[in-house]
């Protein structure tokens, strides 16, 4: 559960005082940690970040100190946080990677309140399925009217008969030309169907993380009453009604406000239905509840972020994406490290997709923007398979699409198949942002390219 009182807090500096320092600091550790799942087995080794959240103020200049404890290199990217492109943390374009033993500064002031995660950016499809990652809330200065704050990150993993994550099944490009890597354990904050502690007739923000490599998860609420107050950290202008069920890709969050009806008792299930089994997540545990008013009024809207207005502007760049290849997609080559290449070539390479005829990082970025221009980005994906498309260090609205009219911000985008969409937002900080898939395994085999903004 997730509560402002029992974040562990690294901050050295705090303790014995009470006044508000300018700078929150904070440590994390990559290290290696165990997971008790399984009663007939030894502990799982996965690999974390110390913690089971990381809080930050927002407007509070923050400075956390990452020490690498693991094995290989590492990065940490705040996944939707507008941060200095320095501070954005993708391994090899915005930096070096942190090796083992020594550690590594990111300095930054949150913009947004709002649910976000750091994670690996560094063979992150490696290092994702073994756990490197950290839910990130950068807390709102009014606190928000609920009984319940809980947090819900999903995640599949891929254990062997021993109860060991099975490693030696990474890299397969059977998953990396299809769907990804699905795992066959479904773990929510970690654990094995843990409760999430609610009094009956009470209202609980709930947070949902989608941390999968590759998963599409879907939620069913079973009824509830619900809302969604916010999309990738930003706000609804307008809370939107669910219908009771929540698709959420790679990356993805989602804030909800969900009603607990006052005749609710004992447990009751929330279940993850994207594979053919309806699985359970997590449980409801509805402990008596005050008496409460059966009717409640409607969510208000959290207070907005400091994000631009694009409404009323024209684009000042443009640019298009194509995504192809992947199975079933008859890609027959393209271009990868400057060499046209045939599909087995490619193959060879690990490569099996391809964004405007190239496969991964080209050279030259897909456009180039002044900070505060309003670019727009149409987006056609030509492959038989969805994706998560995620823009770093920006939030994007769908022009002409009902989530525009609804203001719906994301850093992380699902395109279904054949799906074409167009992305507007204002160009942000100077320097490198990655537009890549984070179905991870398919951005490890293509579909990864670059914006550049400058100054
Ligand atoms: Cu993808």
């Amino acid at each position: 559960m997730y509560t402002a009182t029992d974040n562990i807090r690294a901050d050295a500096s705090r303790a014995g005082s009470s006044k508000k320092q300018a700078v929150q600091q904070r440590l994390i550790t990559l290290e290696p940690e165990q997971a008790e799942w399984f009663s007939q087995s030894p502990p799982t080794d996965l690999w974390g970040m110390g913690q089971d959240i990381l809080e930050l103020e927002q407007h509070v200049p923050a400075e956390i100190t990452v020490r690498n404890r693991l094995p290989d290199p590492s990065s940490v990217h705040w996944h939707g946080m507008r941060v200095p492109n320095n501070m954005d943390g993708a391994s090899g374009l915005t930096q070096q990677a942190i090796e083992p033993g020594s550690s590594h500064t990111y300095r930054f002031t949150p913009r947004d309140a709002g649910t976000y995660w750091a994670h690996s950016h560094h063979n992150t499809y490696e290092q994702l399925a073994r756990g490197l990652y950290l839910p990130l809330i950068v807390e709102e200065s009014t606190p928000y009217p609920v009984d319940h704050d809980h947090l819900l990150v999903l995640d599949d993993w891929r254990v062997n008969s021993t109860g060991q994550l099975d490693l030696e099944s990474l890299g397969s490009m059977h998953e990396w030309t299809h769907g990804g890597r699905m795992g066959n354990l479904l773990t929510v904050n970690r654990e094995i169907t843990p409760r999430l502690q609610v009094e009956a007739g009470s209202r609980t923000r709930l947070r949902i993380l989608n941390a999968a490599n590759s998963r599409i998860m879907t939620l069913e609420l079973n009824g509830l009453q619900s809302w969604i107050i916010a999309k990738d950290g930003q706000p609804l202008t307008k809370p939107l009604k669910t219908n009771g069920s929540l698709t959420i890709a790679p990356a993805e969050r989602y804030d909800l406000i969900v009603d607990i009806p006052a005749d609710w008792q004992g447990e009751q299930p929330i279940y993850e239905t994207s594979s053919k089994t309806q699985l359970t997540g997590a449980f409801w545990q509805v402990i008596p509840g005050n008496e409460r008013s059966a009717v409640r009024q409607d969510p208000q809207s959290l207070p907005a972020n400091p994000v631009p207005v694009l409404q009323g502007k024209q684009p000042d760049q443009q640019a298009q994406l194509l995504m192809t290849g992947g199975a079933m997609g008859g890609m027959r080559s393209a271009v990868y490290r400057n060499t046209r290449m045939s599909a087995q070539k490619l193959s060879v390479n690990k490569q099996a997709w391809a964004f405007n005829g190239v496969a991964n990082l080209p050279d030259t970025p897909l456009l180039s923007a002044r900070s505060g221009e309003t670019v727009e980005i149409e987006i056609i994906n030509d492959t038989r398979w969805p994706h998560g498309m995620h823009l770093h260090g920006h939030h994007f609205q769908q022009h002409g699409s009902d989530r525009y009219e609804a203001g719906i911000w994301h850093d992380t985008v699902l395109m279904e198949k054949n799906e074409k969409l167009t992305i507007r937002f204002q160009a942000g900080e100077p320097g490198k942002w990655l537009l890549h898939c984070h179905m991870i395994e398919h951005q490890a085999a293509g579909m990864a390219t670059w914006i550049e903004v400058t100054a």
